[in-house]
């Protein structure tokens, strides 16, 4: 296995952006890309004087926090609560508690302060897929020490880092076949969970990349992870359907933004599933369930009553 640190850059045009990373498909760090901007004011003592006392979901794993399986309830509770018990996270084992794909206009005026960085401006409305595969922009606030590995469905995806240190690990989308993936039909539940991203590798990765067992997984060594430590104030372009988990250095925010990437970007193999995922899901989320939030735990809730 041999390990790549993702490109670094800074200050690039919107042009640089668009044409050599986001349509090459390209994963790069924008060093200090969010500097100035108001959200870097959100740290962890910000947010709680800003939004602290609105009500927020939170993902609960239980004692044994997340694992493969990823089986978690939502659980609400006022955001300055939500952050004393994130934050004081220091093992993956005891993540009990994280804040996960949190949209913005859902913490009070959250939305309304965030300014996108320039070099991101408007490229949510060029390139755009066709109707069955589009979905709306959305902005998302994470504070969690481990995020499992995933991929995200048809999205291209830049991640900033508002305050403290996280690592990132990619593969691209060709490695899919030494991942492990879970096939849709391993669980009946996978249908519904497609909330931007897809969690389907049997490789536990809560350890990091160190403790994988090569016996169990010998293909694992075919992969190349694309490595790096954000810092905060700095951006990452994670391009569709590429594999990520991210683990924390120190305790961290996270504000994503996810916009549609044409069919044409969408990476191979694993892209394929997301053909018949997003036409599916988009007609399920209208006629069924009549919204957007669709979680796991949502679904098992919604069907057993
Ligand atoms: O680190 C996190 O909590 C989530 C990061 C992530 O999955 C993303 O940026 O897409
Ligand atoms: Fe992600």
């Amino acid at each position: 296995m041999h390990l790549r640190e993702i490109e670094r850059i800074e200050a690039p045009t919107r042009a640089t952006f668009l044409h050599e990373y986001v349509r090459a498909g390209k994963p790069v760090v924008i060093a200090g890309g969010a500097k100035g901007l108001p959200q870097s004011a959100w740290d962890f003592d910000g947010l709680s004087d800003l939004v602290g006392d609105v009500t927020v979901p939170v993902y609960d794993w239980g004692a044994s926090g997340p694992t493969v399986d990823d089986e978690f309830v939502i659980t609400k509770m006022p955001f300055a609560e939500a952050i004393e018990l994130t934050r004081s996270v220091t093992s993956t084992e005891k993540q009990q508690y994280a804040v996960c794909q949190l949209p913005l206009e859902h913490i009070g005026h959250l939305a309304e302060l965030y300014r996108k960085p320039s070099w991101l401006e408007g490229l949510d409305q060029i390139d755009r897929p066709a109707l069955p595969f589009r979905e709306s922009s959305r902005h998302a606030l994470f504070i969690s020490f481990h995020r499992g590995i995933h991929w995200h469905n048809g999205r291209d995806a830049v991640a900033q880092l508002l305050t403290g240190r996280k690592r990132f690990v990619l593969f691209d989308p060709k490695d899919s076949p030494y991942l492990y993936p879970r096939r849709l039909a391993d669980g009946p539940k996978a249908w519904f969970d497609e909330t931007e991203a897809v969690f389907c590798s049997e490789i536990p990765f809560e350890q990091g990349l160190d403790a994988i067992d090569r016996k169990k997984y010998p293909l694992f060594d075919r992969t190349t992870p694309y490595t790096t430590e954000l810092q905060a104030g700095d951006c990452l372009f994670i391009p569709t359907h590429w594999w990520h988990f991210t683990t924390a250095v120190d305790p961290c925010v996270v504000a994503v933004e996810f916009w549609d990437a044409p069919l044409r970007r969408w990476g191979y193999p694993n892209g394929r599933r997301s053909l018949i995922m997003k036409p599916y899901r988009k007609y399920l989320f209208r006629h069924l369930a009549g919204r957007k939030a669709f979680t796991r735990r949502q679904e098992v809730m919604e069907r057993s009553r």
